[in-house]
């Protein structure tokens, strides 16, 4: 199955830009996720004989293609913290306050949610965004030598 992004409303059979094999799986999806507003994805399902050329009297063969509509929204990403043990309050606090712009109230009453129940959300972003917060989180605990983990996860 062969993956791909064309611009055109109308796909051409055999006319396949196949991706970047060298990008690494990651930055193939930021790709894909980046570029998902501005144009059509299509799934080559089967890539047989072409068609036209009729070399077995008649059969349905060819190259099935699906075609979607252009997506206007990006998909969202929420981003969660995770209690732990060992992380002071007041750090996580300082992380909400500072990475996700809450107020010393808001940041106070989540990292407490976080703290009771095990997992809480920081905020919902767009993938790029959302990956980057869970980035400056990993690198500030990571610094401060606290065990804190942020993920993020579909909306
Ligand atoms: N449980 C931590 C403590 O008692 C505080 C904490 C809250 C840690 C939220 C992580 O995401 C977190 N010091």
């Amino acid at each position: 199955m062969v993956n791909g992004v064309l611009n055109s409303r109308e796909v051409s059979f055999g006319v396949i830009h196949s991706q970047n094999s060298q990008l690494g799986g990651l930055a193939r999806l930021s790709l894909a996720l980046y570029k998902a507003p501005m144009e059509q994805t299509f799934t080559q399902i089967y890539a047989g004989p072409d068609k036209d050329k009729d070399e077995d009297g008649g059969a349905e063969r060819g190259v099935a293609t699906k075609v979607r509509p252009k997506t206007k929204k990006p998909s969202m990403w929420r981003v969660l913290l995770m209690n732990d043990d060992y992380t002071p309050m007041e750090f996580v606090v300082s992380i909400l306050m500072g990475i996700f712009n809450k107020t010393s109230e808001e940041a106070t009453q989540i990292m407490l949610n976080v703290h009771q129940s095990g997992v809480g959300t920081c905020g919902v972003y767009t993938f790029e965004v959302a990956e980057t917060k869970v980035a400056q989180v990993m690198d500030s605990a990571k610094r401060a030598q606290h065990p804190l983990q942020c993920t993020l996860e579909k909306a």
